[in-house]
């Protein structure tokens, strides 16, 4: 049996037991009626033949009808809570960056601690993972968490956890992504809180996400136009993330992950209602590791609040 090490892994398992068991039962009654009806109504056997009284025939068809009409019901009832549990993040996760590409993991923390096919993780938090690719399609895969997601390029997709059980599992692609697809595996490390903390002081001196992403966001020329004092008219970025922007075409987005690495690499799409589309594309000279720092830094308090 695999490890079950995430609160989520015990309700799949609870899920598969039940799946097993309920399709178990039904072939044993099949097969135990098939074997059952070929001994009584055998060749030459005396057993009564012919109609079936009608009442009897309808209400038996109705009977078995509406039997797995409810337990089609409860077993889609079942299945769906268990997989829609995994798109209600918990507020207080923690956030983890991913970025898949041929044939690596590369993982960063908020505190810009960076790791490559590791995850050090505390256990009992929930982590929230935001998910990028920079080739093709990957799919993050820890079978002893129970869970598995694309990793789509130019797109975040998000999973989340929360790991129960101190130890180091396997993490795995689980989307034919080339030559090296069967190597691109890493290990997820659970640890108590305490050592986790220890570990994560070990921090280079590169500072947080956030830091590095304010940084960038001088160097790339951002605070050209989007800075306080900037001559050219465009949307201060100071508290974006999260809200609801008002767009050109009548319609609104929320400022979300994805959202704002639209707006980067694709400025043109949604242009914020009021705005001349002239902000340049930044695909290509900010990578998908660039902008995590950008978006890191327009989520923090003070960002996009610069001269
Ligand atoms: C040439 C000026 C210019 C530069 C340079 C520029 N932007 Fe913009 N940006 C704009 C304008 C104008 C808009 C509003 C129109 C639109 O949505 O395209 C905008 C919109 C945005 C939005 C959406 C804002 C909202 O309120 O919804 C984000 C996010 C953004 N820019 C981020 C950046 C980042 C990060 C950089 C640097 C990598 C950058 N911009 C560089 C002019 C610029
Ligand atoms: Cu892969």
């Amino acid at each position: 049996m695999l490890p079950d090490a995430s609160t989520l892994a015990p309700r799949i398992d609870h899920l598969l037991w039940l799946l097993i068991g309920l399709s178990g039962a039904i072939v044993l009654l099949v097969v135990a009626l098939i074997i059952g009806f070929s001994i009584k109504y055998r060749r030459g056997s005396t057993a009564k033949r012919g109609q079936l009284p009608g009442w009897l025939a309808r209400d038996v068809e109705i009977g078995w009808t509406a039997a797995i009409f409810f337990v089609a019901i409860f077993l889609f009832w079942f299945a769906a809570t268990t997989e829609t549990s995994q798109y209600e993040v918990p507020k207080d996760a923690m956030e983890v960056h991913v970025v898949a590409k041929q044939w690596m993991w590369k993982l960063e923390h908020p505190n810009g601690r960076r790791e490559i096919n590791a995850l050090h993780i505390p256990v009992g938090v929930p982590v929230r993972l935001v998910m990028t690719s920079q080739d093709v399609i990957h799919s993050f895969f820890v079978p002893a968490f129970r869970i598995k997601q694309d990793v789509l390029p130019g797109r975040y997709t998000e999973t989340w956890f929360q790991a129960t059980r101190p130890g180091t599992y396997h993490l795995l692609c689980a989307e034919y992504c080339g030559t090296d697809h069967s190597q691109m595996t890493g290990g997820i490390v659970v640890m108590p809180r305490a050592d986790y903390a220890r570990w994560s002081e070990g921090t280079d001196d590169t500072g947080t996400l956030a830091q590095q992403g304010a940084r960038l966001f001088q160097r790339l020329g951002c605070t050209g136009c989007h800075g306080n004092s900037a001559r050219v008219r465009a949307p201060s970025l100071n508290g974006v993330y999260g809200r609801m922007q008002p767009m050109n075409d009548g319609g609104f987005r929320r400022a979300d992950e994805q959202y704002l690495h639209d707006s980067i690499v694709r400025p043109q799409k949604d242009v914020v209602a009021g705005y001349q589309p002239v902000m340049p594309s930044y695909q290509g000279i900010a990578s998908e590791g660039d902008i995590i720092l950008l978006i890191a830094y327009l989520k923090s308090p003070d960002g996009g609040d610069v001269q």
